[in-house]
């Protein structure tokens, strides 16, 4: 057996080099890096050693740097991922909050932080946790509950087990998720003999598997007797690259389609079949249809409480649910007729089987009036009020065209665009809304950039998420991937702020003027970034944001607009009822009353469904 001789580490990056997915791409787009004992001679002296066949980028944070891996394989579907590394201590645990978001959204990303000396001389190294009843742990264990795979790296032989094995994961469509290699520091700079064809490069195929004949016949029997069957697409149809043939099953077999946010822009917008969003921030056309269906056939999601109005969505008398996914936990939720398979081969197995099977007709009123309440909250406002958060949606589809990616996670924003962002092209819209994370737009907006440098990315964020973490802004600059930002200061947490005050709450300590302070907070976005290399400014109007929208598509580096906007609006029209416990006890009368609403609205929810 020919061998060479390689450090750990750069047997890894080599290992790493030389995986391809089934479009003939690496499959990693490379490393983000921030270095400290833990890693900088080991990983560090490697990932430099191997140059642009596996570029390393410096980011500012290393959850920042995580969000942007992980946005970058979201907005390449699955099919290309990152590694992102990191020392031994507060480096590593920086990045447990991308991890949990990359494990909640099924999210590939191969994170490689370092860890203690498995050799234990220098014990306890800098930044060792100390565990008093156990040797074995250390930081890195809190990846464990968050990654899908872990493993820690003591010996550099377990590397030919576990970077296969790693790889298995992050390119199996049900395992996938992030990934940790905790990298022991002394390890990490070992020497060992490597087998050559270790190296060699090796092409992982997209599978699909496809469903057990029973549960395809229990599938079209279902759907053959339902008269009023509605399809939810969630994220798995754009993962499995079913966005055309969910359009094609739906005409054929004319079956409306609700969006998940995740599903958001597997069908275009203006589709006649597509009814828009569903549940708690959907439309009223697609939440209508799914209130009276019989069978509602869950295509890919993961049915969450957004998605099914904390189950009080579906009210249809007997109504069953159809769920057809690639993992077998999502399929069997909820005592599913369970299809557990590859959303595209399922389809297509389904439409053959089914013939010219025409389902049902919805009446065009619902989707048209639907629309014209989306045009009418996104209009250009008359007044001289303080625009609302749909005001700057409306403004920002004004300014850009069919191919523009709008990114966004958390606040009132996701809620917003869900209901009325108007999606021409599958992968335009990125919302991270399985985690929901504060802080992941703009990390996240540079990911999707490097992912699709061709599409331009517009970043919409809320004054707080953009606090949360911004640095990546400069990291967008320093490497030339332009994101336009549109950060909308409405001084403070304005969707927590209207929870707080629907459940029968003072406004308190979500806005920043009723939060305590002795000095009023008046903080300047546009200089702050600007600060960090960005074109910034702040406009005062809709009419002016749609200039300045205009400057920015034309300039050629990150550009950041800032509005201030009123924090109490949000979109009255469709949405529905979401579980927020209310106190049972509280000596506030408001909550009092709305402990009274909330037990009237739990006699609609069905958690058995
Ligand atoms: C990391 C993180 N912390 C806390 C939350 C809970 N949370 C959700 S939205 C929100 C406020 C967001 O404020 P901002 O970005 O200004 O948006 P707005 O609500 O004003 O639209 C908070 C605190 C979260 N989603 N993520
Ligand atoms: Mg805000």
């Amino acid at each position: 057996m020919k061998t060479v001789r390689l450090t750990a580490a750069q047997a890894m990056v080599r290992y790493l080099s030389c995986q391809m997915n089934s479009d003939g791409d690496p499959f990693f787009g490379g490393c983000w890096a921030i270095f400290g004992h833990g890693n900088v001679a080991g990983l560090g002296e490697a990932l430099h050693g191997i140059g642009d066949d596996f570029p390393t980028w410096r980011g500012h944070n290393e959850q920042g740097m995580a969000h942007a891996a992980i946005a970058y394989a979201k907005a390449s579907n699955r099919k290309r991922a990152m590694t992102v590394t990191t020392s031994i201590g507060p480096g590593a645990t920086n990045m447990v909050t991308a991890a949990a978001l990359a494990h909640v959204n099924r999210l590939p990303v191969l994170l490689v932080p370092g860890d203690v000396f498995a050799n234990r001389a220098p014990d306890p190294v800098l930044q060792q946790i100390e565990d008093f009843g156990d040797g074995t742990i250390s930081a890195n264990d809190c990846f464990k509950p968050v990654s899908r795979y872990f493993d820690r790296i003591t010996r550099p032989e377990q590397l030919l087990t576990a970077l296969p094995r790693a790889m298995a994961v992050l390119t199996d469509p049900v395992e996938c998720g992030p990934v940790t290699l905790a990298f022991c520091q002394d390890v990490q700079a070992e020497a060992y003999d490597w087998p050559e064809n270790f190296f060699v490069q090796k092409t992982w195929k997209q599978v699909r598997p496809r469903a057990d004949l029973d549960q395809i016949d229990a599938a079209i029997a279902a759907i053959k007797v339902a008269k009023k069957p509605l399809i939810i697409a969630g994220g798995g149809v754009h993962y499995a690259d079913a966005c055309d043939d969910l359009r094609d099953f739906a005409h054929r077999h004319n079956i409306p389609v609700a969006e998940t946010q995740a599903g958001k822009s597997a069908l275009a917008w203006d589709d006649a079949l597509n009814l828009g969003s569903i549940g708690v921030t959907g439309a009223s056309s697609a939440n209508a249809v799914a209130e009276e269906a019989d069978l509602i056939i869950a295509l890919g999601t993961r049915l969450q409480d957004f998605t099914t109005g904390s189950w009080a969505l579906f009210k249809g008398p007997n109504h069953r649910i159809l769920s057809i996914n690639v993992a077998a936990y999502d399929a069997r939720k909820h005592d599913a007729i369970s299809v557990v398979g590859d959303a595209k081969v399922t389809l297509a197995e389904l439409s053959s089987a089914l013939g010219e099977h025409q389902a049902r007709s919805v009446d065009p009123a619902l989707k048209k009036s639907w629309i014209e309440a989306v045009d009418g909250v996104t209009a250009l406002p008359t007044g001289n009020a303080l625009p609302t958060d749909a005001q700057v949606i409306g403004a920002v589809q004004r300014s850009t065209d069919d191919d523009t990616i709008v990114v966004c996670a958390a606040g009132g924003l996701p809620g917003e665009l869900h209901k009325l962002w108007k999606a021409a092209k599958p992968n335009g819209y990125h919302v991270e809304y399985g985690f929901s994370c504060m802080g992941y737009e703009i990390a996240g907006g540079l990911g999707v950039k490097m992912a699709r440098p061709d599409r331009e990315v517009v970043v919409m964020v809320g004054d707080g998420s953009y606090m949360m973490m911004n640095s990546e802004l400069a990291t967008s600059v320093m490497l030339g991937h332009k994101i336009i930002t549109v950060i909308l200061d409405n001084r403070g947490f304005g969707c927590i702020n209207r929870l707080q005050m629907a459940t029968g709450g003072e406004s308190f300590n979500n806005l920043l003027d009723t939060a305590r302070h002795v000095e009023p907070s008046a903080i300047d976005f546009a200089a702050h970034a600007g600060a960090m290399g960005a074109v910034s400014e702040k406009v005062a109007s809709i009419t002016e944001l749609e200039d300045a929208m205009e400057r920015a598509r034309k300039a050629d580096r990150s550009y950041v607009i800032v509005i201030d906007t009123d924090p109490l609006p949000s979109t009255e029209a469709g949405g529905h009822w979401w579980d927020v416990a209310v106190p049972e006890v509280s000596v506030r009368p408001t909550v009092n009353e709305a402990r009274k609403n909330y037990e009237a609205a739990l006699k609609n929810q069905r958690p058995g469904d």
